[in-house]
């Protein structure tokens, strides 16, 4: 595999000469200035290829090009917007950039409770609580009809937690929920917003009566459309499981599982729409088999991102080490290894805050320290696996 990097372009505290120091031979990125929704022109598209080449990398993945919402629910400007996407594929295709990775999450992309759990070495992770997630819905979102969601040992938690619970505690929940998980990833809400509460219960009403069936065509017109332009310039398209994988909020969630995944391949049977194989958003679901899927589903793997979960008996979830866990990397960069060339991009997904990660700025999930141990340490599965390929260990 190729060893990438997400970098959030120049104003990112992680310089490019950075990541070169540290053994990083390609880059994923965004071009985080453009709002979601506008065309990625050509010269927009050269002046980040450019900067990525001076420093003497490549634009190896785009992460994201980000899928309206009037095209997830099927609005009146979904055509529209389908164009526009178009035409930003070009862009990338004139430029060579042919890895596209994008999510079809309605409204809310990844998901988690807390930013900064504390393990007992005095590092810190991102965590998922059932019950505190519970508590948004019902108490904070006071969603119609939320309380069916949940088992009854969560909504004891929910009325357990209602007892105690500070506005400062209540504050961060919604901060950690719709604000500081969504903003850098293209989401509908950014730090700032003024009343992020009302601006989701509006997003959340523009799904009201689609279902997973209409969000499966809307994503099987989204898919066929695009698929010329990427047949053209020689594009694979990559979808990004839904992280958590399960049904949230009321709302349609459609990569979820092996069965979802199989659906979407053939929907659209055509080799440039592939799969991002997120290891931690899959195995964060009790019922994905994460190394069955990989061996599954590897013909149509365009990019792969390294990261595992341990999920509690409760249903919660912990981002685990690299090297443990649900996500079973070892096995994975078997898989993945073995596929030969082209070498399949994979970057780290989301280390531990460590050695000051925690007070860096950075955004949750992509702190420095975390991700760059993580990457030695699968840097050298890496390469013990490609030893046992190269001398028929395996
Ligand atoms: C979070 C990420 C996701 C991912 C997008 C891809 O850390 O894994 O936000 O980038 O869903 O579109």
């Amino acid at each position: 595999m190729e060893k990438t990097w997400r970098w959030f372009g120049p104003k990112d505290r992680i310089t490019l000469p950075m990541l070169r120091q540290i053994g990083v031979e390609g880059i994923v990125t965004s071009l985080h200035d453009v709002p979601a929704g506008e065309v990625w022109t050509p010269e927009k598209v050269d002046e980040m290829t450019n900067f990525i080449a001076a420093a003497g990398l490549h634009w190896s993945v785009v992460e994201s090009l980000p899928v309206s919402e009037a095209i997830k629910y099927g609005g009146p400007d979904a055509g529209r917007l389908i164009e526009g996407y178009i035409e930003s594929l070009a862009s990338l295709g004139k430029a060579g950039v042919k890895t596209v990775c994008y999510n079809f999450m309605p409204v809310i992309d990844w998901i988690r409770t807390d930013l900064a759990k504390p393990w007992d070495d005095g590092t810190s992770s991102l965590y998922f609580d059932r019950a505190r997630f519970a508590y948004f819905d019902c108490r904070i979102l006071e969603r119609a009809g939320a309380e069916a969601d949940y088992t009854d040992a969560e909504m004891e938690a929910v009325k357990r937690l209602d007892r105690t619970i500070t506005q400062a505690e209540k504050d961060d929940l919604i901060d950690s929920i719709i604000v500081k998980t969504q903003g850098f990833v293209h989401g509908n809400i950014k730090e700032g917003d003024k009343n992020p509460v009302a601006i989701f219960r509006r997003l959340l009403s523009l799904y009201d009566g689609i279902d997973r069936d209409a969000l499966r065509e809307n994503m099987r017109c989204f898919l066929s459309r695009i698929m010329p332009v990427c047949e053209e310039y020689g594009i694979g398209m990559c979808v990004h499981p839904d992280d958590p994988p399960v049904q949230v909020l009321g709302l349609p969630r459609i990569v979820t599982s092996a069965g979802d995944i199989e659906w979407i391949l053939r929907a659209v049977d055509h080799p440039s729409n592939g799969l991002t194989f997120c290891a931690g958003s899959l195995s964060a679901g009790a019922h994905n088999d994460v190394v069955e899927m990989a061996r599954r589903f590897a013909p149509r793997v365009k990019f792969v991102h390294l990261r595992s979960t341990e999920v509690l008996d409760n249903g919660n979830f912990i981002e685990a080490s690299h090297l443990a866990g649900r996500g079973h990397l070892i096995e994975l960069t078997r898989i993945f290894e073995k596929q030969g060339a082209p070498a399949l991009p994979m970057r780290i997904d989301h280390g531990r805050n460590m050695l000051g990660d925690a007070e860096g700025g950075y955004n949750p999930g992509y702190g420095f320290y975390g991700r760059m141990f993580a990457l030695a340490q699968m840097d050298g599965v890496m390469a013990t696996v490609r030893n046992e390929i190269n001398n028929d260990l395996i």
